[in-house]
């Protein structure tokens, strides 16, 4: 047995290991942050241990929402973790300590309360994925029948859901009459801000008006755009870290080199010196928000249906393919970059970056773990630019197969007719629709379509997408995604 990664084993890491050069002892938690995954630990902590050293004060006490599973790996390693930047060169280690504590939500409601509302917390800050929003995706608003809010509604001193946690730790501010903190949302939505804000202020309004007033009048939502591919960790990653670090890490991050992220510089409580440590403090995120999303994502969840569906594995394999390459490299160019509005960006060179970044054949991204919760994601990475392209008049035809793409997936039921444990909150609705409409491409073209959590009602009334949608879907059934992709980029 090796040692473990602690504060005791740091000093005497490889020399080749960066490790945190400021006094883990003086760092003082200024943030506190909902749904510490691995996207989190590989891109925010980052830049937070990158500020530590000048500012000991903004230390991250991290909480997660559902598992356990974070806590007990950090714990005992005095929650020091290693982030692997990996590509075709080879890893780069870095122990980051900007945790000072990680929570879980169910089991320490009390510190997690605690760690909200105390005066030294100016920033919450959230990765709660798509869903943790619970909110319809096609609008953007609460939803007030959704499971998680029901229940935090009826128990608003032990809520769930991240909205109820945001209101609860509010509240209790407001009775204390401490300042509010910002709610810094680092979830890959359209308008992250705006949508959190809505989603709190709808929240407190269901519960107690006055307190919605409060936030609405003292709490800032800046928007923020993310930007880091971060695999989901594997048994052999914690063995080359092992190798690397000559200690256990019982739950490094494997991430590429790239990172980038853009805030939108409206905090109600101060901030840490983020431009310091190399994000982009802006006036107006939307334009950089839209362009990663639409080109990025976009691309990510087309070649993640269409990818598993034709047998890739990984997003690497599935750019590989030279007719998965042309069909990604049309969607961006003659697609999506008509309809971004960002200024003073290369977007042909950010389109030939992105493609190089989904090519890192070190990094194993799985196009099954792209592809879940696609009814959360759908809209703001294809249909927004659907919607924009036909109201120029413009073609869509390679963001409509990844639509497609999608639908296929869904069913549940590969093109050998291997089942497919296809993972949404929508995924048992979305597969008793199959099986009652059964493998009828255009029927079950329409019935997807008639979901309007996803596409809203404008699109299923539109008749030039729905045709789109049902030739291609009836092409991926008749012709296997393989052949129908090949047709379209021939
Ligand atoms: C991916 C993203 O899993 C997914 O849906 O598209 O997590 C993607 O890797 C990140 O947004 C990159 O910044």
């Amino acid at each position: 047995m090796t040692d473990r990664l602690s504060n005791r084993t740091l000093g005497g890491l490889p020399e080749a290991v960066r490790v945190p050069t400021y006094d883990r002892d003086r760092v003082r938690p200024g943030i506190v942050h909902l749904g510490v995954g691995a996207f989190h630990r590989a891109h925010q902590a980052v830049y937070v241990d990158n500020i530590l050293a000048d500012d000991p004060s903004w230390g991250i006490v991290g909480a997660s929402l559902r598992r356990p599973d974070t806590r007990d790996a950090l714990a005992p390693q005095d929650d020091l973790y290693t982030v692997v930047a990996r590509d075709q060169n080879g890893d780069q280690c870095r122990v980051i300590g900007s945790m000072t504590r990680v929570l879980q939500a169910d089991e320490d409601r009390a510190g997690l309360m605690t760690a909200l509302t105390a005066a030294d917390t100016r920033i919450v800050s959230l990765t709660v994925t798509e869903k943790g929003y619970c909110h319809d995706p096609a609008t953007g608003t609460l939803l007030p029948d959704h499971p998680d809010i029901v229940h935090d509604l009826a128990n608003p001193e032990a809520p769930k859901s991240a909205p109820g946690l945001l209101v609860a730790a509010l509240a209790e501010r407001r009775r204390l009459g401490r300042a509010p903190f910002t709610v810094l949302s680092c979830d890959n939505l359209p308008a992250n801000g705006s949508t959190a804000r809505g989603v709190v202020i709808g929240l407190a309004h269901l519960m107690d008006p006055p307190l919605a007033d409060w936030i609405e009048a003292q709490v800032a939502f800046p928007a923020t755009m993310i930007d880091r591919i971060v695999p989901a960790t594997t048994d052999a990653d914690r063995e080359t870290v092992a190798a690397a670090i000559g200690v256990t890490d019982a739950w490094p991050v494997v991430t590429e080199p790239f990172s980038q992220w853009v805030i939108e510089d409206r905090f109600a409580n101060g901030r840490p010196r983020f431009e310091d440590a190399g994000v982009q403090m802006v006036a107006d995120v939307a334009p950089f928000e839209e362009m990663k999303l639409r080109m990025l994502n976009g691309s990510h969840s087309t070649l993640a249906y269409l990818g598993y569906l034709a047998g890739f594995e990984t997003v690497s394999a599935a750019i590989g393919d030279p007719a998965l390459r042309a069909l990604v490299k049309r969607l961006m160019t003659d697609e999506v970059t008509p309809t971004l509005s960002v200024s003073g960006i290369d977007l042909p060179g950010y389109r030939d970056a992105l493609i190089a970044r989904f090519d890192n054949p070190a990094l194993k991204h799985r196009t099954y773990q792209i592809a879940m919760d696609g009814s959360q994601k759908l809209p703001q990475r294809l249909l927004g630019t659907i919607r924009d392209r036909l109201a120029a008049g413009a073609s869509f035809t390679c963001l409509a197969l990844g639509v497609a793409g999608w639908m296929r997936y869904v069913t549940g039921v590969d093109e050998s007719g291997a089942r497919i444990d296809v993972q949404d909150p929508l995924a048992p609705r979305l597969r008793s629709i199959h099986e009652a409409v059964g493998d009828d491409p255009p029927a079950l073209a329409r019935a997807y379509l008639a979901v309007e959590e996803v596409f809203g009602t404008d699109l299923a009334a539109n008749a030039e997408f729905t045709s789109m949608i049902e030739r291609h879907l009836s092409s991926l059934y008749r012709h296997g995604v393989k052949a129908t992709v090949q047709s379209l980029v021939a």
